[in-house]
């Protein structure tokens, strides 16, 4: 850890370029043993789609395999997630309320696909006045050449959600900013400003996303509905171990982010597809075991019928 006055100089430079342009480098905020333990621990969930329990990705297009939780999974992801530096510039630059409401990241799969183009991140409900304050912290899980976070400098703040065509992003092209970088490689950004990940996608690419914001804030209908942004999980065993300012910005004892039960019938037609096709699965499945022991039990009685072959 830097000298306390070392490390309000380092947050005030890293604050000022954040604030002008909604992104900022930070300095490696783990060690390579922590990396490593990071990188298992997420490669070891997304080999297999999660099925039947919670080892596994979570399946949502074709591009990506998500995991969620990932305070869940690994004490190393809070430490990352509520580390001292990234604590203090979410408190200087969202509020002092500002807690995290999501950690999850994902695997992005070579593809020259154009599935997710640019655009600013839609959270809160549409009717407030002002844009709210939300920031993400990005940390590479593995070496990134392809398939990097692109964003446009100086455009937080301004617009409501909306997504940007090439033709759009084509004029602010000298303050795009490629992230092309080395596993462990962190950095901020505010979520309202232009971005997205470059295609082509070459090699699988693992990053995961922290974010940040007050969790008071009024949600938009269809997060409140996808029951996203809720308390976050925690393993039992990391709670006795953290310090106050580790707590309070995993949001331990806070219950604003409890929206559950509000509304959490979700309406996805997508949702309803997998749900039927699973259960046809399983019929299917379960039909095919009961052609298969008839089967036997006939071919069983069929051979003790057959004619005695006699040996002299
Ligand atoms: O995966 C990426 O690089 C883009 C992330 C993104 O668009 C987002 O978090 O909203």
């Amino acid at each position: 850890m830097k000298p306390a006055k070392e490390m309000t100089v380092l947050t005030n430079d890293l604050l000022a370029t954040l604030e002008r342009d909604g992104i900022v480098e930070l300095p490696m905020l783990m060690d390579e043993h922590a990396l490593e333990r990071m990188q298992q621990a997420f490669s070891s969930r997304v080999e297999h789609v999660a099925y039947n329990g919670d080892a596994g990705y979570k399946a949502i297009d074709p591009y990506r395999r998500f995991v969620d939780d990932l305070c869940a999974i690994s004490r190393d992801f809070i430490d990352v997630a509520a580390h001292p530096l990234v604590a203090e510039l979410v408190r200087q630059y969202v509020g002092a309320s500002a807690t995290i409401t999501e950690a999850k990241g994902w695997r992005s799969i070579p593809t020259h696909d154009d599935f997710h183009g640019w655009h600013n991140d839609a959270w809160y409900h549409p009717e407030l006045e002002e844009v709210p304050r939300q920031l993400k912290l990005a940390v590479y899980l593995s070496d990134v050449n392809s398939g990097e976070f692109h964003y446009i400098r100086g455009t937080q703040g301004q617009r409501r959600h909306a997504h940007f065509s090439d033709e759009d992003v084509h004029e602010m092209s000298e303050r795009r900013i490629e992230m092309k970088a080395s596993a462990g490689t962190a950095f901020l950004f505010d979520v309202s400003g232009i971005h997205r990940q470059a295609i082509p996608i070459i090699e699988d690419r693992d990053v995961v996303f922290f974010v940040y914001n007050d969790p008071e804030t009024p949600l938009q209908e269809v997060d409140v509905r996808a029951r996203r942004y809720r308390p976050l999980m925690l393993r039992a065993s990391d709670i006795g171990g953290l310090t106050t300012g580790q707590s309070d910005l995993l949001g331990i004892g806070n219950r604003a982010l409890e929206h559950d039960g509000v509304a959490a019938k979700p309406e996805d037609n997508i949702r309803t597809l997998i749900d039927r096709a699973h259960h046809a699965l399983i019929k299917g499945t379960r039909l095919a075991d009961r052609i298969e022991r008839s089967t036997r039990k006939v071919l069983s009685r069929v051979s003790t019928l057959r004619p005695r072959v006699r040996t002299w």
